[in-house]
């Protein structure tokens, strides 16, 4: 299957009937569905089609998008978490309980850096080319944010590429 450049692909039961499907982030910024369908009893790949989100499809800033599924607040529904190339993440509450997920308006979860705030040789935050992963790093029983990212040193002629990972730990509720 050939989705541009700069595939990112994430496996997960998105439709919730069994089987893993495919959500591949390209180079465009759009998320696309590959699901699961079973073929004389093996699992193969179906049609592709754009996941949409408040009756678009999505298309996040700056391309590059780089799909994660996670109950990103506990509610019990999946939910979708997206990195872009802009270097933000995005995430979109599912208001769906089973089958595919019902994606709204988008929140941000981390801005994209402001020029002048990406510093390869000593970086304070993630710089460009988002790409997520959610975990319970600290295992307190709130889902954690995991960020790689990209940027790009230039010294004269020579440039050099580097690729940092984050850890955002989940902040305890506000009382
Ligand atoms: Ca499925
Ligand atoms: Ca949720
Ligand atoms: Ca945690």
């Amino acid at each position: 299957m050939n989705y541009g450049s700069a595939s990112a692909v994430f496996a997960t039961d998105w439709d919730d009937d069994g089987d893993i499907d495919l959500l591949v982030g390209d180079i465009k910024g759009n998320v696309i569905l590959v699901p699961c369908v079973q073929r004389g009893g093996k699992a193969g790949f179906g049609r592709s089609k754009e996941v949409f989100a408040g009756g678009r499809p999505i298309r996040v800033a700056g391309g590059d998008s780089g799909p994660c599924v996670a109950d990103w607040d506990g509610d019990g529904r999946k939910d979708l978490l997206v990195g872009c190339g802009d270097g933000s993440v995005v995430w979109w509450r599912n208001t769906e309980k089973e089958g595919a997920p019902r994606l709204g308006t988008p929140r941000t979860l981390l801005k994209g850096p402001a020029p002048g705030e990406v510093n390869p040789a000593s970086p304070k935050r993630p710089a460009y080319r988002a790409k997520v992963c959610v975990n319970d790093w600290n295992r307190d029983g709130r889902a954690d944010l995991l960020v790689g990212d990209s940027s790009s040193l230039s010294v004269g002629e020579h440039t050099s590429t580097h690729g940092h990972a984050w850890l955002f730990l989940r902040k305890p509720p506000k009382n």
